[in-house]
């Protein structure tokens, strides 16, 4: 071959791939419409894709005049959460406050006014007479003029403040307590049996923090901080009573390693030095984790499959709304209580008005006492405001649509979380309806299918959800859950085996079930029906139904 030809050769080469790498970075945002694309779209199309903006999630300049209006309209002063003590006041959240569905329909359907635009604002009153959690309707948005005091309608009465959500620098503060008031008080125990260096612990909470409504005790179990801690735990937890709002008064109830159980610190320090603790030789693991990396393994292997669109995608989004083949909704996520959408249309009617995440709760059992309590609702800790930005060709295909969403949940500032949403048609890789006619004069009819995806991801601390909303083209709405990360684990020892599986030398995965509740507000014929479906799975004694479940697809 000539140096000429070859130079060509690779100045071709070289162009295709920046030209193939130019599309995929750029993917992301070409399904989405500016406004001269509208001429593009029918006028049904236009006016829905308007009117779902009632739906739409709060913008970072909603959420900061929100919190900048209750900054000068409360009357009290409010600390920023991630330095709010249990005895301070601070906003908790901001978030959308859907308008009642009566109003919404009359102004979609009946030419009604536009419902106001408002938030819902959760507040800890922490410095108050008589401590609270209030909720706020603040209104309307963009210029807030008003904030009503909605809790009593709500709950039927004043909110406990025992009954708020953990913040992130309350369970700062437990760590503070404990390595500035509590370990040093059992120095040997802590460096010679568990190896702590001031740094080296990650933790777990059995949450809620108490067996009965009032109690605010946390069982806090300790892990060896690696990259993948919630397989290591040492075997030593806390039982800490962090009742009163002033942090000083916080104090340790009972204290464990082992199987053992402890008065407290000091007792586990005397047991130790007069040889009373029964040790477990668990190996200091290395830094990136050992085990519980998630480095890579095995060689690269060659690329696999890819997602192709030939003609480009079939779906368009204009702002909040989503355009495919027959159907058409809105999208939001809620930082609670996580994905949801609205007024689902196929063919242009309304069949659901609104389908949407309510909770994920994981209730777990084991002989260590933290996993023994733990009953997360995982609402509690944000599932909108811990999606992550996802991956592309890992998380979504590369060639799926990739939006950014905005909450306000325990931060001072509206966070943004970049490609958090991804949107994608599917080849369903199965035909919808097929027959191949055996008789005389046979004859094949066949109907390929796909679908569109409307995926987030949730990384709840060890626990990674995959939330997926599915519009199959023959009418049909599903959710798919896979959960994936890591599991929860337990300190191995005695009749651990009645309570899980042995996944590591010291390390027990504790039987648990997950229960996922999704609304479905159908609309079907005009006729409102709300239900509530219920996803189970339980592991890991019942693998086969965690498989089925997860993998599974819920048709209604
Ligand atoms: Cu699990």
């Amino acid at each position: 071959m000539n140096l000429k030809l070859a130079y060509l050769l690779l100045a071709l080469c070289t162009a295709i791939i920046f030209i193939l790498v130019w599309a995929f970075q750029n993917r992301g945002g070409k399904p989405m419409l500016c406004d001269s694309h509208l001429q593009e779209m029918g006028w049904e199309e236009r006016g829905h894709g308007i009117y779902s903006q009632v739906f739409a999630d709060l913008t970072p300049e909603e959420i900061m005049e929100v919190k900048i209006y209750l900054q000068y309209n409360l009357g009290v002063p409010l600390a920023e959460p991630s330095q709010a003590k249990p005895s301070d006041n601070c906003i908790f959240s901001i978030t959308l406050q859907l308008p009642p569905k009566a109003e919404v329909l009359q102004f979609l359907d009946h030419q009604g006014s536009r419902p106001a635009r408002q938030a819902l604002a959760v507040l800890h009153f922490g410095n108050q007479q008589d401590p609270n959690v209030t909720e706020f309707v603040v209104g309307p948005l963009p210029n807030p003029m008003y904030h009503q005091d909605v809790t009593v309608q709500k709950y039927g009465g004043k909110l406990p403040y025992y009954r708020r959500f953990f913040l992130e620098n309350e369970l700062r503060e437990i760590h503070t307590f404990l390595k500035n008031r509590e370990y040093p008080k059992a120095p040997s125990f802590m460096q010679k049996v568990i190896y702590y260096n001031g740094s080296n612990f990650g933790y777990s909470y059995g949450i809620p923090p108490g067996l009965k409504s009032g109690d605010r005790k946390i069982w806090v179990a300790h892990f060896q901080n690696v990259p993948g801690s919630y397989l290591h735990p040492v075997g030593f937890e806390v039982h800490v009573d962090i009742c009163s709002l002033d942090v000083s008064h916080w104090k340790v109830l009972k204290v464990f390693y082992n199987g053992q159980y402890f008065e407290d610190m000091e007792d586990i320090e005397r047991q130790f030095i007069t040889g009373h603790v029964k040790v477990a030789k668990v190996k200091k693991a290395p830094s990136d984790g050992g085990y519980s990396s998630l480095k890579q393994r095995v060689p690269h292997q060659r690329l696999g499959p890819l997602h192709y669109e030939p003609r480009g995608p079939r779906y368009r989004i204009w702002n909040n709304q989503v355009f495919f083949m027959s159907w058409s909704f809105a999208f939001g996520i809620d930082a609670n209580r996580g994905p949801q959408v609205f007024d689902v249309r196929f063919k242009g009617e309304r069949i659901v008005y609104e389908l949407s995440l309510q909770d994920a709760s994981a209730i777990y059992g084991s002989n260590n006492p933290a996993p023994m309590q733990t009953r997360y609702m995982d609402l509690s800790f944000g599932i909108g405001a811990r999606v992550s930005t996802l991956t592309q060709g890992v998380d979504c295909p590369y060639l799926a649509t990739y939006l950014d969403r905005n909450f306000f949940l325990d931060s001072s500032l509206p966070v943004t979380r970049k490609g958090s949403i991804c949107i994608f048609e599917q080849n369903a890789e199965v035909p919808v309806r097929r027959h191949y006619d055996h008789s005389e004069g046979a004859f094949y009819g066949g109907l390929v299918d796909s679908v569109l995806v409307f995926r987030s991801v949730t990384a709840v601390n060890n626990y990674d959800y995959v939330w997926d909303f599915i519009f199959h083209q023959n009418g049909a709405i599903g959710v798919r859950v896979h959960a994936s990360g890591y599991i929860q684990s337990a300190f191995y020892f005695g009749d651990a085996l009645e309570f899980g599986n042995r996944v590591q030398e010291w390390t027990q995965g504790a039987i648990h079930t997950h229960n996922i509740n999704f609304k479905v507000d159908m609309d079907i014929g005009g006729t409102p029906v709300s239900v509530i479906i219920s996803l189970d799975f339980m592991e890991p004694l019942v693998k086969f139904a965690f498989k089925y479940l997860t993998k599974g697809c819920l048709l209604f």
